[in-house]
């Protein structure tokens, strides 16, 4: 398993982004979120309406993407927040990778204004601009509490900034604070 996947990545390194194939050749758990648009580092090709169905239904489209399982997310460092949360108005621990460290290591080329755009399993997209994912310290956390999240729940990822720390979202009243973070996160496209 190990000698195919060197191998699988030796094999990629010389390959043009065309090339690639459709799946992730050297993601070892199901990919958890898929990073599309204007990414310099792509890991699989363009959408398989075989395999794809999910984002073809959501009628997301690229040539090329890179796919973050469990594993390559929490690989990258991670920082804690501890926002309060409407569904229960107590604070909660959530931590994971800095937003914008998720989509540089899929390589993408950032200015301040480029977009972000977070969509969920259900359809729900919020987006963010580079400059607010920076000022506001944006995570896709991968865990709450000390424990990963469901599928069903508010996971496995959910995108989310600790809004008591943020002066604009601290104003509004809680049930207004996380509009913009989809929980259940799982494409992310950077729109230049
Ligand atoms: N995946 C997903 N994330 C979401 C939503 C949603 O419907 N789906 N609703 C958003 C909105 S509008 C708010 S106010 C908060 C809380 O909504 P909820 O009660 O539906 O979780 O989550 C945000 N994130
Ligand atoms: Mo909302």
């Amino acid at each position: 398993m190990k000698k195919r996947q060197f191998l699988g990545t030796a094999a990629l390194a010389g390959l043009s982004a065309a090339a690639l194939p459709a799946r992730a050749a050297t993601a070892a758990g199901p990919t958890l979120l898929t990073v599309t648009g204007a990414i310099g580092k792509p890991n699989r090709g363009k959408l398989d309406p075989t395999r794809d169905v999910m984002m073809a239904k959501q009628k997301i489209s690229f040539e090329q993407a890179h796919a973050f399982d469990y594993a390559a997310l929490t690989a990258l460092p991670a920082v804690s927040i501890k926002p309060t949360l409407e569904y229960d108005a107590k604070p909660h621990t959530l931590r994971g990778p800095l937003l914008l460290d998720v989509v540089q290591a899929a390589g993408a080329k950032l200015g301040d204004d480029t977009k972000l755009i977070l969509r969920a399993v259900d359809g729900y997209a919020a987006a963010v601009t580079v400059a607010q994912a920076r000022a506001q310290r944006w995570i896709v956390a991968t865990q709450m509490d000390g424990a990963p999240m469901a599928l069903g729940g508010l996971g496995p990822l959910w995108a989310l900034c600790d809004a008591d720390k943020v002066p604009e979202l601290a104003a509004l009243p809680l049930a207004g604070r996380f509009g913009g973070a989809p929980w259940a996160l799982y494409h992310i496209d950077v729109a230049p």
